[in-house]
């Protein structure tokens, strides 16, 4: 069987990489509906060997036959229009932020929590990039030992801002001054993603503490957060410290990962072998390294985190989702 599948901000980066992974990945596509903004009207975008004319998202696009919506276009354009498509059958999965805390919507990392799509009303939420590689490395030690506070600290590649984050870089590097960071992005590292609360912490910061939670089922976890921009272009890397509830031998928690799905463990640092941002970019794993005992607490784990932000913190988690609602005859 295939399906009828709209990719909604398909001139966007992540939109791209969306039809790069539908292809990469075999999803059985019958007909493709991209889908953007006005500004995009006839322009074409490329999918296997054809070109697709881009036509402009209305709720009555979702009047065809289409199974499911892939939405990478902001969070006010999937909050206006993924409950029209919704409403019309059409199931979404959405990288915005704008469903991902509603109780109603699944939050899902198909490696982790893929029973969660069984509740599913049309609308299913992708999580945040640094969340997702997060909880892919996370669930194994979760489920072997339990989890009592975990420690974020990212370093996150520019792309994650999209074009304008990718540009200060690339323009930064050449001498150019800040257009979109608040600061110069190039030869620095900001401490500072999404806006400001009045709590002190992040947008983003505050993704990962509330998003750890739902995916995990678990809102004992204490989790705090530090996220921070460097001048990478692809793959987010992140120092994750990890309290057990349970003891472990370092070397079982290493064999650990070495079966994890999803997960590649590096980790031989007397050959210099770690994750490498420059390694996870244009692949769809999380890479694992650096692994060791925390010896300032009795159960603490300290580890090394990479992934590719828009693959698997972004377009590659949404196919794989479409990929697990087949699986679990759920459309
Ligand atoms: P467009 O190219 O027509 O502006 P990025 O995050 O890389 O900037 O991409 C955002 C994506 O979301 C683009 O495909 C963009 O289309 C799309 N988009 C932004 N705003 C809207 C909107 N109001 N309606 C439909 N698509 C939108
Ligand atoms: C970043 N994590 O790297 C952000 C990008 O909630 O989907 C993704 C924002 C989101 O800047």
């Amino acid at each position: 069987k295939s399906y009828n599948v709209a990719v909604v901000g398909a001139t966007g980066m992540v939109g791209q990489k969306m039809l790069q992974v539908l292809e990469e990945m075999k999803f059985p596509v019958n007909n493709l509906y991209p889908m953007a903004s006005a500004r995009s009207k006839g322009k074409t975008v490329k999918f296997g060997d054809k070109e697709y004319v881009v036509e402009e998202l209305c709720d009555e696009a979702f009047d065809k036959d289409i199974d499911i919506a892939l939405f990478s276009a902001g969070g006010s354009t999937s909050e206006r229009f993924a409950p029209a498509a919704a409403k019309r059958g059409v199931i979404v999965i959405d990288n915005s932020s704008a469903w991902r805390m509603d109780p109603e919507v699944p939050l899902v990392v198909p490696e982790v929590n893929p029973e969660d799509l069984k509740r599913h009303k049309n609308i299913i939420a992708n999580p945040n990039c640094s969340t997702i590689q997060a909880m892919v490395a996370l669930k194994p030690i979760y489920d072997k030992y339990g989890i009592d506070r975990i420690v974020y600290s990212t370093y996150q590649a520019v792309s994650g801002s999209g074009v304008k984050g990718y540009k200060d870089l690339e323009e930064g590097v050449k001498g150019a001054e800040n257009q979109f960071y608040p600061h110069p992005i190039a030869y620095n590292c900001l401490p500072h993603i999404d806006d400001f609360l009045d709590n002190g912490y992040t947008k983003e910061e505050m993704k990962m503490v509330n998003e750890t939670h739902k995916i995990m089922h678990d809102d004992n976890i204490r989790v705090t957060a530090t996220t921070v921009r460097v001048p990478v272009y692809y793959g987010h890397s992140e120092s994750i410290n990890v309290e057990t509830k349970k003891p472990f031998e370092i070397e079982d928690v290493k064999a650990l990962f070495k079966d994890a799905p999803g997960c590649v463990l590096r980790d031989d640092p007397a050959n210099n072998v770690y994750p490498l941002a420059r390694e996870a970019e244009g692949t769809n794993d999380v890479y694992i390294g650096r692994i060791r005992r925390d010896f300032s607490i009795d159960n603490g784990i300290n580890f090394w985190c990479v992934a590719d932000n828009i693959r698997k913190g972004a377009a590659a988690n949404a196919v794989q989702i479409a990929f697990a609602l087949i699986e679990e005859g759920l459309i």
